[in-house]
């Protein structure tokens, strides 16, 4: 993706090249695979893939690809200069290693150039994040279509079925799955466990990832007959994430739709512990981040939207869409969202 977009920004600031290290999710963007151990470096009319003989050998186009090894350095031509790096994703270790091998050179952080790049979603990476979501849902209706047979009673049971259900589509998963039942729903980052499945909200918070782009999904269920209580805040938080959604228009900045989400939850806006969203692409967080007070909708971005509302020591909600934002904001996770009692 966008490799000469890149290389044309390196020319223009006269930088002799951009050096990738993985886990560099950078790495995987410019070359849509994932490597056990790879660099890249990136010049304004070169790209070099460094990888060891243990990965299977990719065919690029633009790319050249060799072996990583000891003395990789000594293949670049005359010193460098200017060398870009990613700093998010660099160790600290490692750039003290570079500033070794390269004494007479000088080291700009390129992450925001990066950023810029892979926060607008090209075509391709639009159909495979769309193709992640679709996956994703599919696996939802199966585990519902189980659950309403009982025979999923476990949070670790009902999470393996979904990420087995996943597997099945050719596809991986994004994150580690959470399954929150009963109090386990109150905490947002409820790690899942051999839990009973127990009468109450169950937040069923996961996604697929498919050719490395990421899905990720929350429905709340009710197992069980909720009490009216309970169906009016499911109501309240599915209002405020839909019209969270609905307000999507270029240029808004993400920090008035949490305000608008804030405002209809009224006095449970105080339960609304986290952010109304992230960017998702390559990785399950990514930019843009909606709580920077410059980071605004824009064509092309894929975020979600994911408004939830936790009561310690008793039970939480969440609903949670990814979306993409073309010239209006498109659903990509279509599950329903409507309240689903099993009985
Ligand atoms: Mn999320």
């Amino acid at each position: 993706m966008k490799l000469k977009e890149t290389q044309a920004v390196l020319k223009q600031e006269n930088i002799d090249f951009l050096l990738l290290v993985s886990p560099d999710p950078a790495i995987t963007y410019f070359t849509q695979r994932k490597f056990s151990q790879a660099m890249m470096i990136i010049s304004p009319n070169n790209a070099r893939l460094l990888i060891t003989a243990l990965d299977q050998w990719p065919r690029l186009a633009n790319v050249n690809v060799s072996i990583l090894s000891r003395n990789w350095e000594k293949d670049l031509a005359s010193p460098a200069k200017a060398i870009a790096v990613n700093y998010p994703h660099l160790t600290v270790t490692y750039l003290e290693k570079l500033k070794k091998i390269f004494p007479q050179a000088g080291f700009k952080d390129y992450s925001g150039i990066l950023t810029k790049l892979r926060i607008n979603k090209t075509a391709d990476e639009l159909h495979y994040l769309s193709k992640a979501c679709a996956i994703t849902c599919r696996a939802y209706d199966a585990a519902l279509n189980q659950l309403s047979k009982r025979k999923l009673n476990t949070e670790q049971a009902l999470a393996s079925f979904l990420e087995q259900e996943i597997r099945n589509q050719n596809a991986e998963l994004a994150f580690p799955t959470i399954i929150a039942s009963g109090r386990n729903a109150a905490i947002p980052h409820h790690l899942t466990g051999n839990y009973r499945l127990k009468r109450g909200f169950l937040i069923v918070d996961f996604g697929a990832s498919y050719k490395n782009y990421c899905a990720d999904m929350t429905r709340t269920i009710f197992l069980g007959k909720p009490a009216s209580a309970e169906i009016s805040r499911y109501k309240l938080l599915l209002a405020a994430q839909q019209s969270a959604i609905s307000q999507l228009t270029e240029k808004k900045p993400f920090l008035e739709l949490d305000q608008r989400v804030k405002k209809m939850l009224g006095l449970l806006s105080t339960k609304f512990i986290h952010s109304l969203g992230h960017g998702i692409g390559l990785e399950v967080h990514e930019p843009p981040v909606f709580s920077s007070k410059a980071a605004k909708v824009e064509k092309n971005q894929v975020f979600t939207i994911e408004p939830g509302i936790y009561f310690k020591g008793k039970y939480g909600l969440r609903i949670e869409d990814t979306v993409a934002f073309i010239n209006k904001p498109k659903i990509l996770t279509k599950a329903c969202k409507e309240l689903v009692a099993i009985p």
